[in-house]
């Protein structure tokens, strides 16, 4: 089977979804090799059945506004592959979600799933409802009407949702109040909760902290660690603030961050004090980072995205194809050394090939920003055993997950002393165990 073939047939099966398009072909791509030298792949057809979510389940969402005006939403949920545990993946509220973007969100979740060590499956949902200008009340009536919708194929050893963009702390305690209230049944089966219900201490720094870790083991084996070095950032939501934080506090220098008005640039580097401001701004006032050069100096540059501004590291965690071709040149000109994903697939297909060919360390999304469903797994065990761990427990295994998952990357995407494939190394170790896992359980 060659890729080009392998491509035809999945995009001929799935016409209009090019972000699925493109996720599958960068993972085939590298998985290929190996899915056709072992006779057993190939005579069960796994990598034609990985591509094929096990099901898509999709729905009416009617809500009324507060001026009392009808609305009508979609809900998805995408429940890609659940051979070697529950399906598991977050929530999408944005008036960009479509069929495309959440079959590419719930294929790539399948193997960061698995990269974690723990038993989840992947999926992914969401809805193309903008929380932006939103009361409270809307955004819970429109959660209810969410979960209404959804909760049927949902449960803790069914399908097990959590956040994404747009849906952060607020809307998984209204979604899980509902589910609740339909079941009748205090179950795991949302993470991200808060902690005075279920959370587990931790999920919601899980994301950016383990973006951290996991840049920190890429460095080490390269060339030192992560103090001094200056770092890009873009977003500045849930994952952007976490990574923003650990990077300071291991003492690398933040300078810029970034929202759908533009970027800030902080060439003084931001502060905890900082960090805390953005992250009050976003999730409590809902407001924009043209705020921010008033308060603390930098500037903000309107429509921008923050790849031109040089540094040492650079972190997308906003959202897909946020860093194209000729962003990654610009890049690698400033001297960038490490391009680390909090974001899932935020690099385009061309730019990955420009930083492949430069042989500069790619750490793609399916594991650098695998933290964030970990701690999900870890909230599932504690729910689970009726038991919460510490802070400092549940971040040790954070760190060892991080580690390990860099183990396999290197284990599976060596190419030389020089150079590790992490794109290779993380989608081959992914595919790996999914594909034993699908073997063992016969032609289903
Ligand atoms: P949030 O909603 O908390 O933040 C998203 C940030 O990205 C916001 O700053 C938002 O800008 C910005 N953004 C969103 N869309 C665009 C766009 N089209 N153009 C420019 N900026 C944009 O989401 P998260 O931080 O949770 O998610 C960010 C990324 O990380 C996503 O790719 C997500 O899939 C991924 N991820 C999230 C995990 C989690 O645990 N939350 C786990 C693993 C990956 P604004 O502030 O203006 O809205
Ligand atoms: O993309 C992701 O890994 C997430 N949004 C987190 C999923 C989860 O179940 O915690």
């Amino acid at each position: 089977m060659d890729l080009n073939g392998f491509m035809a047939d999945v995009e001929a099966r799935s016409p209009g979804e090019p972000e699925f398009h493109q996720a599958v072909r960068e993972f085939a791509e590298k998985v290929l090799p190996i899915a056709n030298a072992d006779a057993r792949y190939a005579d069960a057809r796994v990598l034609e059945r990985m591509v094929e979510p096990d099901r898509v389940i999709m729905f009416r969402v009617v809500w009324e506004s507060d001026a009392g005006e009808i609305q009508v939403n979609r809900g998805y949920r995408v429940q890609f592959n659940n051979a070697i545990g529950p399906y598991k993946g977050g929530l999408r509220f944005d008036p960009s979600v479509n069929l495309s973007i959440l079959k590419f969100l719930g294929f790539e979740q399948t193997f960061k799933n698995s990269l974690t060590t723990l038993p989840m499956g992947g999926a992914k949902g969401g809805s193309d409802f903008d929380p932006k200008g939103r009361s409270d009340e809307e955004v819970m009536r429109f959660c209810q009407s969410f979960m209404t919708g959804l909760y049927r194929y949902i449960g803790k050893d069914v399908d097990v949702p959590a956040g994404d963009i747009g849906v952060g702390a607020r809307e998984v305690g209204y979604l899980f109040g509902q589910f609740k209230r339909i079941q009748n049944e205090w179950s795991g089966t949302l993470t991200g909760k808060g902690v005075s219900f279920g959370g587990s201490p931790l999920r919601t720094e899980a994301t950016g902290y383990g973006c951290v870790y996991f840049a920190r083991e890429i460095l080490a084996r390269v060339d030192g660690g992560l103090e001094g070095r200056t770092c890009v950032i873009s977003g500045s939501g849930n994952v952007a603030q976490y990574t923003a934080e650990k990077l300071v506090e291991l003492g690398a220098r933040v300078v810029t961050l970034s929202d759908r008005q533009g970027f800030v640039h902080d060439p003084e580097g931001v502060t905890l004090e900082k960090v805390r401001w953005v992250e009050e701004l976003k999730t409590s006032r809902h407001g924009t980072l043209e705020e921010y050069p008033r308060i603390w100096g930098g500037t903000f540059h309107a429509g921008a995205a923050p790849w031109s501004v040089p540094c040492d590291v650079a972190f997308p965690c906003a959202t897909q194809n946020e860093l194209d071709a000729d962003d990654a040149r610009r890049l690698l000109a400033n001297g960038c050394r490490l391009v680390c994903e909090g974001a899932n697939m935020p690099v385009t297909y061309e730019a990955s090939k420009v930083l492949e060919a430069a042989r500069v360390a790619h750490a793609p999304g399916k594991a650098a920003n695998a933290g964030g469903v970990a701690i999900s797994g870890l909230e599932m065990s504690q729910n689970a055993m009726r038991m919460s761990w510490t802070r400092e427990e549940v971040d040790q295994r954070l760190r060892r997950i991080m580690r390990q998952i860099h183990e396999h990357c290197v284990e599976q995407g060596y190419v030389d002393d020089g150079w590790v494939d992490y794109v290779r190394g993380a989608n081959v170790a992914g595919f790996l165990k999914v594909a034993e896992a699908m073997l063992a359980l016969g032609i289903v």
